[in-house]
Parts: C-alpha cells; structure tokens; sequence
C-alpha cells in the first residue's frame, strides 16, 4: 500500500529538512520585505533587515505577527503578491467579528492541496478510495482544502458540504464512500443519527476520517471510532497560514507531523513571547516558508501545544504537535480557575455520558457561575430519569477531581443540545456581556 504522498520530502533526514528550512527562510523573509509594506515596517521598526536572517536561530530577530495586525491590515494590507497573479480568498467566518481574508496565487493553492493530500495518504487513502467531504465548501477553508487533496490523490471525491445529515448517510451507503472528513463533533453526530436509522458501521464502507477544525480529545476519538467502525485521524490548521492540512496525524495516531518543507514551527511562552525548547507546552507560532500571495512570518496561532521530534514509526521525519488544547483564548477562567473545554469533555466520555454537552457561565452578584448541560442516551434516560442525584453527584465528584472547582451539573433527556454540522459550540460565556 501506498503509504506516503511524497515519500522523499515526509522522510527526509532532518538535517536535509533544517537546511531546506534555512534556504526557504533566507528567501521568504526578503520576498516579504520587499513585497510588503505592512511587515516592512515592523523590521524596520524592530531594526531588522533581511541581511539578519543568516541561520534558522535568526527567526528570533523577527517581529511577531498576530491577529490584530491581520485585522488592522484588512483587507489587502497583508498581500504581497499583484491582485492579477491571486486566483482565490479564503476567509475564517468571523464569528467573533474578526474576520480573516487569505489570498492563494495557483502555487499557493497547489502546495496547500499537496499537504492535505499527504494528510489523505496519511490514513490509508489511494486512488481507489472514496472520500466523502462535509466539510463546509465556500469562504471556508475545510471543503476546499480536502476536495484539492483528495483530487490530487486521485480519489473520488464526494462535494458534500456540510450539513443534511440523512443525505450523508444515503450517499455514504450508495457510492461506498471509504473516506469522511469533516468535523470531529459532525462526525460523532452523523455516528448517533446512523444508529437511529437502524443501520450499524456493517452497513457502511467507511474506514478512515479525516477530523479536525476543533479540539477534540481521546476519548471522542475513540466513541467516532467505534459508532463508525473507522481509524478516525487528526489534521490541523488555520486560514491563516493556508487552511487544514499544515499538520496531519499518521497511522501512529499519536501526534501530527508538520508539513515542515513548507511551514517553520515554533512554541513560545504566550506571556513573554520568549522561545521555548521542544518538549514545553506553549503557543504555537508560524512562519511560511515558500508562500506567494499570503506569507506570514512569526504568526502567533494563540493555539496551545507540545512539538516532539522523537522518531515516528510511520517513518515520517517532520516534527510533530502534539493535539491542541485549544487557542489561549478558549481558555475559561471560572472563579479564578484554568478550565479548557477539552477537561470537560474527558471527564463526560470516561463516566459514559453522550459527547452532547454546553457549558454555561455567568457572573451573578460578583461571583462566577458554572453550569455544565450533559445530554443523556436514551438508555440513560430511561434508568435514571426518576432518580438523577446519585449520577449527578458522582460527575460532580469526577469534574471537581479534574477541574479543582465545582460545577453545577444538568443531566438532560436525549436531544435537547443542538448538534453541530461544523465546528460545535460548547460554551456559552455571559461574563463577557457584562463587561
Ligand atoms: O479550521 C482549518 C481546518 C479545516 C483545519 C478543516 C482542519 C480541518 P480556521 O477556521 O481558520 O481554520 O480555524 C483555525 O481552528 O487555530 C485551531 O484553534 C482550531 N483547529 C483547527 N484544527 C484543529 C485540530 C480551520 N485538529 C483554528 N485540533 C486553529 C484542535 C484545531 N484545534
């Protein structure tokens, strides 16, 4: 079986990778200078000119690149390619009202597709396979990312889109799709609505997914896994720096390999911006090596994670990020407390609960408020509808072990939480209207 898209380039030796880096970088850094007026300016005022960037170490001379500067910048602030040789935008969907444009030339496409392309290849994908997208197609980087990977791998590829989950199911049952990708928490949705169309993973071809676009732990991969009878993998990204397919989980399933001929990755102290060592958690921060219409140096993700060099059984050479946490700023602070999303959902799937559940916070009177909707099965339901307040505080007592503070818990019958066709929302902060 085929198991690598571009066999010399993903098991390179490293030092080989290092000084492709190096040479990329020399490059890159100057192109931006010269073609771009926005990130001029801040060498210039960091006193730093291209000639600086002798060694890879020299990425630390370089000013950092962050959100607001990407909305400071909108729209074509951040371009350094001619409008004429840009043949796309993508953009995020600004949900918080900070909407990201990225523009692609033809070359910027391509290498995007060839990564998502070795995210394919990384989970079994050939020429033979089927690969359903319900990933959203449009402004949104998911669908069009998968479908040029999926064609680059000479796939059949199913242009799905997100959404009309019983259509899924039929077209997923009629052409032997092999391949999902699409959100983890789309996944375990179209999962659930399997079962209660009567159907079980027998009745599917499916054996791979491709899952990302938000964090999702362990535990749910290992629920996707077995309602869908499927290896489920990982894959990361961001529009910024091209879409889904910067890094990708391999058979290993333990980590994802970064595109590094293509991407340089650092982790940093969030409070200092100070560089870490490989092997401390931190934010990770971008920096496009051979991009033409879009090139970011130094990009801060706000994304929390680990990179690790250590040898990777699939024989892939790249570093690997270990899963986010989540960005920074998911980060819940609740009565002075640390809590990620992402805790939550560990505790629910391991005392058996549904990965239904929304996470309510306010402040009343001055102090926090901390609810957490768990939406129950229906054999659940069924057994401890009358009497809730043994179950309740037993994942009271689970939560308060992993979090260090304690929620209120609501236990819910079967489909009261809305599902989610794309990235979910789990949490519902009211903290921040009052401020
Ligand atoms: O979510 C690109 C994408 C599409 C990735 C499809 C994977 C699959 P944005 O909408 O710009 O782009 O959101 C990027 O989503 O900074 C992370 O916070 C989060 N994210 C993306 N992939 C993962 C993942 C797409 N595998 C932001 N695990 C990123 C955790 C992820 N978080």
């Amino acid at each position: 079986m085929k198991r690598y898209f571009q066999k010399d380039i993903e098991t390179a030796p490293v030092d080989w990778i290092k000084s492709l880096q190096k040479e990329k970088l020399i490059k890159q850094v100057k192109y931006v200078y010269d073609n771009n007026k926005y990130y001029h300016r801040l060498m210039d005022e960091k006193g730093v000119t291209p000639d600086d960037i002798k060694e890879l170490s020299d990425i630390s001379k370089l000013p950092f690149l962050t959100k607001n500067d990407l909305r400071e910048a909108y729209p074509y602030g951040l371009l350094s390619a001619p409008l004429k040789d840009c043949v796309r935008i993508q953009s995020t969907s600004g949900t918080t009202g900070r909407r990201v444009v990225a523009f692609y030339t033809q070359h910027d496409i391509d290498l995007w597709e060839e990564c998502c392309a070795r995210a394919i290849v990384a989970a079994g994908g050939t020429d033979e396979d089927v690969v359903q997208v319900c990933y959203g197609y449009g402004l949104f980087t998911g669908g069009p990312g998968l479908h040029g990977g999926s064609h680059k791998v000479g796939s059949l590829t199913i242009p799905m889109s997100s959404g009309n989950t019983d259509r899924q199911i039929q077209f997923m049952r009629d052409l032997g799709s092999t391949i999902l990708c699409c959100t983890p928490s789309y996944a375990a949705y179209i999962g659930e609505r399997l079962r209660e169309m009567g159907c079980t993973h027998d009745d599917i071809r499916l054996k791979a997914g491709i899952f990302g676009a938000e964090p999702w732990t362990e535990e749910m991969r290992r629920d996707i896994e077995a309602k869908l009878g499927i290896k489920a993998y990982d894959i990361y990204g961001l529009t910024e720096i091209s879409g889904p397919g910067v890094s990708f989980e391999c058979e290993e399933q333990n980590g994802m390999h970064i595109n590094e001929d293509h991407f340089l990755a650092e982790i940093i102290d969030p409070d200092t911006g100070e560089v870490l060592p490989e092997g401390e958690e931190g934010e990770l921060v971008f920096t496009s090596l051979d991009k033409e219409a879009f090139p970011l140096l130094r990009y801060r993700t706000r994304d929390l994670t680990v990179l690790t060099r250590e040898k990777c059984s699939c024989g892939r050479t790249h570093i690997k990020m270990m899963k986010p946490k989540g960005r920074s700023d998911d980060m819940l602070i609740i009565r002075g407390v640390n809590v990620f999303p992402s805790q939550i959902e560990t505790v629910l799937l391991k005392e058996g609960y549904t990965p239904n559940y929304e996470i309510h916070v306010d402040r009343i009177a001055n102090e926090d408020t901390f609810d957490i909707n768990v939406e129950l099965s229906e054999e659940q339901f069924r057994q401890i509808k009358d009497n809730d307040e043994a179950a309740k505080k037993a994942l009271t007592g689970a939560m308060v072990k992993m979090l260090g503070i304690r929620p209120k818990i609501h236990l819910l019958a079967p489909k009261s939480i809305t599902r989610s066709e794309g990235k979910a929302v789990r949490v519902i902060d009211k903290r921040k209207l009052h401020d």
